[in-house]
């Protein structure tokens, strides 16, 4: 049984906590507890990880592109926070590893926040993105995931 990863960027280690009109009640415990019972329910394994720096992303990103290689994991579900506005290395690090299918997820729709948050350096580099559906987004993503695993529509 193939592996799906949850990567979750800076600050989501903060979500249930603040700002629940942006974010919603819900907390990362709660968001990694659903999307193991999602990944369960579509037939794969599922690991979760939460980091704050880029770095230990970038590592995961290209762990995950040698164990995809390996057979081992299908694809990730990528949350990368604010990364998402400010990192070339995250978009070099999910090209770099090829052929490693990553859906990127925000859970507020970022195109009607701040200018600051319209540009994403890693939706070049995404198979897919869902924006904007709180943290229900989630469950698209690894829906949508799996689907695109499967083959073509
Ligand atoms: O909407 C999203 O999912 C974002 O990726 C969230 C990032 C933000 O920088 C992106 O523009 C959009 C911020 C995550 C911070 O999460 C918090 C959760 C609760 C309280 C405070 C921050």
């Amino acid at each position: 049984m193939k592996t799906l990863l949850l990567l979750n960027g800076p600050n989501l280690n903060l979500l249930g906590t603040r700002e629940p009109g942006v974010y919603g009640a819900a907390t990362l415990a709660d968001v990694e507890a659903r999307f193991q019972e999602d990944a369960k329910r579509l037939g794969f394994q599922a690991e979760c990880f939460q980091s704050n720096h880029e770095g230990a992303l970038i590592d995961k990103i290209h762990e995950a592109g040698r164990r995809r290689a390996a057979g081992e994991v299908g694809g990730v579900v990528f949350n990368p926070g604010a990364f998402t506005h400010t990192s070339v290395a995250l978009f070099d690090a999910i090209k770099g590893v090829g052929d490693l299918p990553v859906i990127e997820v925000h859970i507020s729709n970022v195109h009607t926040r701040e200018a600051f948050r319209h540009h994403s350096y890693i939706s070049p580099a995404a198979a897919g993105i869902v924006v904007g559906f709180g943290v229900d987004g989630y469950r698209l993503a690894v829906e949508g995931l799996a689907r695109k695993l499967s083959g073509p529509a």
